[in-house]
């Protein structure tokens, strides 16, 4: 029963690398043009497994297509936006004109029934595929609108880590107010981190929407992009040998 002195120890290891990382100040990088913005398919949002819950400042449960995520301005043949699910389709949509099609999660900038500000979507990455959670590296959000009185970004972004996925740490806020008057107008915030990791382990991603501009703002996508923290005895710390050990130790243990 020797190996169950070992797996631990393995684990710690796992740990005492991640929070070894000397992390800068989050660094929030814009930009506006008139045309659309490429976004990932394949960000870590976009992988199979990730689940998420919207909630309201009260803790209430919304749906994804709740009038505060699809928010309508009843002008200009707007069409009902697609929510949430929008925000992870790897789609933009057309080119700052979210009144012509679906594809936006309009966030609403006031109270709509006995909900209210600031909602939040949480992201539940998927720690059945990475147990240690995943280092992010950056995170890009879109807006879009027909002008620029629907194109603020303004969110704050929280996370919590694999180790302790209940306790969310804030990572940044982002309040983009690109005072551009072009239009369409398409904007891109990216934050990414000096030493290129943003957090360490993370598990779940939470994006807070406060008052938003002109009562409503067309969120396009959000991509996180990261790598899944490697499994401890693959970290290279105690390499293949460790590996074999324990193969050994499992194997022997399965003949008692
Ligand atoms: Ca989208
Ligand atoms: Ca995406
Ligand atoms: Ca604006």
């Amino acid at each position: 029963m020797k190996h169950r002195g070992v797996i631990p120890s393995l684990a710690c290891a796992g740990v005492i690398v991640a929070t070894a990382t000397a992390y800068a100040a989050p660094v929030i990088t814009t930009s506006s043009q008139t045309t659309v913005f490429p976004v990932s398919n394949t960000d870590l949002l976009q992988q199979s497994g990730v689940t998420h819950v919207n909630r309201d400042n009260a803790g209430n449960t919304l749906t994804d297509t709740n009038a505060l995520f699809t928010y309508n301005d009843g002008n200009n043949g707007n069409t009902a936006s697609l929510g949430v699910p929008a925000l992870t389709n790897g789609q933009f949509g057309l080119a700052g004109r979210p009144q012509a099609e679906a594809e936006y999660a309009g966030v609403a900038g006031q109270a709509v029934g006995t909900s209210g500000l600031p909602l939040n979507v949480t992201y539940a990455l998927n720690i059945a595929a990475s147990p240690a959670g995943y280092n992010l590296t950056g995170i890009d959000v879109y807006t879009g609108w027909a002008d620029n009185g629907r194109d603020d970004i303004n969110v704050s972004i929280s996370y919590s880590t694999a180790a302790a996925p209940a306790t969310f740490l804030p990572l940044t806020t982002v309040n983009f107010v690109p005072g551009v008057s072009t239009t369409p107008i398409d904007n891109k915030a990216s934050v990414t981190d000096s030493s290129g990791l943003l957090a360490a382990g993370v598990a779940n991603l939470r994006f807070e929407f406060p008052l938003q501009e002109n009562s409503g703002v067309g969120y396009r996508e959000i991509d996180v992009f990261g790598t899944a923290v490697p499994e401890p005895a693959s970290a290279g710390l105690l390499g293949l040998g460790a590996l074999g050990l324990l193969a050994r130790r499992r194997r022997a243990d399965r003949t008692r």
